[in-house]
């Protein structure tokens, strides 16, 4: 899927970015796309292939599906890897913007699977896109927070007239890691407690997503990049850990320790970007499940009809989450020409990080 034609110049930008303490005044969002994982795999298929295990744990059947909201998440094609599902999205990107591939000054890969470990994806997908040799590209790791992260790394190059073009590109593949944790829960030795360590794992799904960022006046009908504000909690870095095969997690601790990190970030928001709630037309949230998206919203007082959930049909997507509701939200016409955008991201480490856009 790729988005919106750049049809109408923002109307209610001037007014209340005089008000705010805007950190970039020159970068907006030239186009964004979002590509769907083609193969389905329902919640209710995971639970009859775990059934045999669930049953001698005493864990109920409908768990899965029922707690964490997740119907459906999607799987690649068996054999593409994330660079390839990257440049898909990254083509997209790049035919929605117009722009010349040549004048892409930096790529920015964010996703947290990967090819290889070396080389790095992004080098992966300018090979693939044919970007020019003066294109500097890189891949940033944060966990499920790296896409905002790219987004603002890429801002302050273009504020700072480093660049004029940024691509930043994530593509998350969760068939090998359900796949191995099915496999693996399945032995006999399995014990309750490592089945519930291993439960979050088998919420992933699988996505990809690319934005092509620039210099406003290159792009006068762009969407403006206000800026972000960061929070760490870094004390709590062995909550959720993984590889490609397998994620251990907290996941009782993860959610209060998260919503905690959340709260402390949003109040940096409300501090540095002038934010209040009741003002914000969309909450464009990561992904976890039923249990988070409710929880956080209970407690920063959301709107519910100002969130857009993309958990029950695609699962959690790690960093592709956020921009990919973005894109979907924005499909929908949730999200519509000047309205004031707030990215809500988080990650396990813990890192925080909430974004004003205004579409
Ligand atoms: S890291 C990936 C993290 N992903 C997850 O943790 C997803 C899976 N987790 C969930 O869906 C919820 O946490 C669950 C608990 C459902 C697990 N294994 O009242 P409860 C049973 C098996 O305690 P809740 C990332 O994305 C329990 O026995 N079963 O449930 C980045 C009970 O069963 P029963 C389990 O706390 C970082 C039932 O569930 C497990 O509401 C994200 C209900 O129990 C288990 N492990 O949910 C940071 N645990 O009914 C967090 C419980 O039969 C972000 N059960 O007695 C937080 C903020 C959100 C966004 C913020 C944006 C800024």
């Amino acid at each position: 899927m790729t988005l919106f034609k750049n049809s109408r110049p923002n109307p209610r930008l001037p007014p209340y970015l005089i008000r705010k303490r805007m950190q970039f005044k020159n970068v907006v969002i030239q186009s964004l796309a979002a590509v769907d994982a083609p193969v389905v795999m329902s919640s209710a298929e995971i639970s009859k292939r775990l059934q045999p295990a669930m049953e001698r744990l005493g864990i109920r059947p409908d768990l899965l599906e029922e707690i964490s909201g997740i119907k459906t998440r999607g799987f690649w094609e068996n054999g593409i890897q994330p660079s390839d599902a990257a440049t898909l999205a990254a083509e997209n990107a790049i035919e929605e913007a117009g722009v010349d591939r040549d004048k892409i000054g930096v790529l920015i890969n964010t996703s947290v699977c990967r090819d290889y470990l070396e080389p790095s994806t992004a080098c992966l997908v300018h090979g693939n896109l044919g970007l020019h040799e003066r294109c500097l590209n890189f891949d940033i790791g944060n966990a499920c927070l790296a896409f905002l992260n790219g987004m603002d790394v890429a801002a302050r190059m273009i504020e700072r007239g480093e660049v004029e073009f940024a691509l930043i590109v994530d593509a998350e593949s969760s068939r090998p890691i359900t796949e191995a944790t099915i496999e693996r829960l399945l032995q006999p030795g399995v014990e309750e407690e490592q089945f519930r360590a291993e439960f979050a794992s088998l919420t992933l799904g699988s996505g990809a997503a690319a934005m092509v960022m620039c210099r406003r006046e290159l792009a006068p009908m762009g969407h403006s990049y206000l800026g972000s504000v960061t929070r760490a909690a870094t004390q709590f870095n062995k909550l959720c850990y993984g590889q490609m095969d397998r994620m251990v997690t907290d996941t009782r601790v993860l959610l209060t320790e998260g919503l905690k990190l959340a709260t402390k970030t949003f109040a940096a928001a409300r501090e540095k970007l002038g934010w209040v709630v009741s003002e914000l037309d969309q909450f464009i949230i990561h992904q976890v499940s039923k249990a988070h998206t409710d929880s956080l919203m209970k407690l920063l007082k959301l709107d519910p009809d100002k969130i857009h959930r993309i958990y029950p049909d695609l699962g959690n997507i790690g960093p592709a989450a956020v921009p990919i509701a973005l894109a979907k939200a924005v499909a929908l016409g949730k999200v519509k020409r000047g309205d004031r955008v707030a990215l809500l991201g988080i990650g396990s480490g813990l890192n925080c990080s909430m974004a004003e856009i205004v579409w």
